[in-house]
């Protein structure tokens, strides 16, 4: 396990060096599109960012990244947890306003969410990974977040779009 979660961070930094383009979409080794079989993979790792001061999902928080996904295809999120705390992963209708310190766990699509994600002991834990899978089925905007209490509010959250057409890639506003 140490030394996939050690790939996992290779491939992690690697890929955050090699898309540091703003405001486009990308394609960074993380994130994996397949029109032919209409599905995209990809892998999310909830961390500390460099100062150890923020949580992040992959270098990303406060919505200064968005992932643009087709509509209708199959999404899998290879979740891992690299940080000491427990978190948990989500894809929920995006608030109008702001994020909630509280969200409830109701997914935007059926099984896009991992377990016991509103738990600060029974979400991924320390070291742990989860894999979710569902299928995209209707375009809008939404979010892809931490659902532990206070994290959403504490960073933990980009913008997760399901568009029409083909159109898909990760955008980097930071
Ligand atoms: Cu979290």
């Amino acid at each position: 396990m140490r030394q996939t979660l050690g790939a996992v961070a290779i491939l992690l930094t690697v890929s955050a060096a090699a898309s540091a383009q703003r405001s486009t979409n990308a394609a960074p080794g993380w994130f994996r599109v397949d029109h032919s079989a209409r599905t995209v993979t990809m892998t999310i790792a909830a961390e500390q960012d460099a100062s150890h001061i923020s949580w992040n999902l992959n270098g990303f928080m406060n919505g200064n990244g968005t992932i643009t996904v087709p509509e209708g295809y199959g999404i899998t999120i290879n979740f891992f947890n690299l940080d000491n705390l427990a978190h948990s992963i989500g894809v929920l209708e995006h608030w109008v306003i702001e994020p909630s310190a509280t969200p409830d766990s109701i997914p935007a699509f059926p099984g896009a969410v991992s377990s016991n994600a509103t738990s600060s002991t029974g979400a991924t834990r320390e070291g742990a990974s989860e894999t979710i899978t569902f299928v995209a089925s209707r375009k809008g905007r939404y979010v892809l977040m931490c659902l532990v209490p206070s994290f959403a509010t504490g960073g933990m959250w980009i913008n997760f779009n399901v568009a029409p057409g083909r159109e898909a890639g990760v955008r980097d506003d930071r």
